[in-house]
């Protein structure tokens, strides 16, 4: 069974649209990742994961270990 969860991280430390692509492949090369869209101006991502195969907290890790800093942001109401 495949679950499909969505969620955002607010993303602080970049400088261009390069690094915002720069985390997005790093994202999506992770396993159970479906679809990441990385938005630089927002400082935000979106992200279309299995939460069976990932956890957030090592997509935040992933991230620090870059050199971003990344918070998750969850969403009102759901
Ligand atoms: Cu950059």
């Amino acid at each position: 069974m495949t679950l499909r969860t969505k969620t955002f991280l607010r993303i602080d430390g970049m400088h261009c649209g390069s690094c915002a692509v720069a985390i997005n492949m790093l994202l999506t090369n992770k396993k159970g990742v479906f679809k990441v869209e990385v938005d630089f101006d927002a400082k935000k991502a979106e992200i279309e994961y299995d939460p069976e195969w990932v956890k957030i907290p090592e997509l935040i890790e992933a991230i620090e270990e870059i050199g971003y800093h990344a918070t998750e942001q969850r969403i009102q109401g759901e």
